[in-house]
């Protein structure tokens, strides 16, 4: 095992919820994964007339201008699930190397330039689409992920951060575990919590976010230039099926 996190690093995911861990993946792979992402798009990074194509296959938020694609499996795309990553995963689950498995596609979710005014997101937990009746507890996931492959500026579309809410919306849970059973139920009155200030994450390509089950984010508009590449890793195995994301594939749920 690798042990690429510090001790001071695993405490802070303990606190916060969260981990932005820079420059996980090296440099060179995760310049690929996104020379590989544009590929995918059909659209050339440095010609902003090509941004506005449909891409094949994706689907498109027109709000947010938001493509996404699930089950990408392109070898320079997949290189990024190094095992420096696998092994920072376990650290942070408290459990040995052998026992994280690999996702076998990824998520692109890319945040494309819109022109409007930046407004900082309402905070959400994930899991809660209603269809999916997942239970607040325990949950369909212990730990998620995030790969920034593009460098992000202030206001360029990183994620919103709510340090430590993982606590507040756990105890708000566990204080009346009827009404809250599911995650749909959870999510409208988190709104009404104090959450504290959240923090906008301004990534670098290469850049991981980690974070755990009923912890606070959002995504956030982009206004500045410049596409945010991301991704999150996708597993077809039966392991992962109680996050099953569509017919073929679940959110990596290790
Ligand atoms: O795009 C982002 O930065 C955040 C995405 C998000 O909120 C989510 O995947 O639940």
């Amino acid at each position: 095992m690798l042990a690429p996190l510090t001790p001071d690093q695993r405490m802070r995911y303990e606190e916060d919820g969260y981990l932005l861990v820079s420059g996980l993946i090296p440099d060179g792979m995760s310049r690929e994964a996104a020379r590989a992402m544009w590929r995918i798009l059909h659209m050339d990074p440095c010609n902003p007339a090509t941004w506005d194509d449909p891409p094949p296959g994706f689907e498109h938020a027109v709000g947010a201008n938001r493509y996404d694609l699930y089950g990408v499996q392109d070898a320079d795309v997949m290189a990024c699930c190094t095992a420096a990553f696998l092994d920072a995963t376990a650290q942070l689950l408290g459990e040995p190397a052998e026992a994280v498995h690999c996702p076998d596609a990824a998520q692109a979710f890319h945040l494309f330039p819109v022109e409007r005014e930046w407004r900082a997101p309402a905070p959400h937990v994930d899991g809660i689409p209603r269809e999916c009746a997942h239970r607040t507890f325990p949950g369909p996931y212990r730990l998620t992920a995030l790969v920034y492959l593009s460098d992000v500026e202030p206001h360029g579309g990183g994620t919103m951060a709510w340090p430590g809410s993982h606590a507040k919306i756990a105890a708000l849970a566990a204080s009346d575990p009827e009404k809250y059973e599911y995650l749909h139920q959870l999510q409208p009155d988190i709104a009404a919590l104090d959450l504290g200030e959240p923090v906008e994450l301004t990534p670098s390509r290469g850049d991981v976010l980690f974070f755990r089950h009923l912890w606070a984010h959002g995504g956030t508009p982009n206004v500045s230039g410049t596409p945010r590449l991301a991704m999150r890793w996708l597993c077809s195995r039966d392991c992962c099926l109680r996050w099953s994301k569509t017919d073929a594939w679940n959110n990596w749920s290790p």
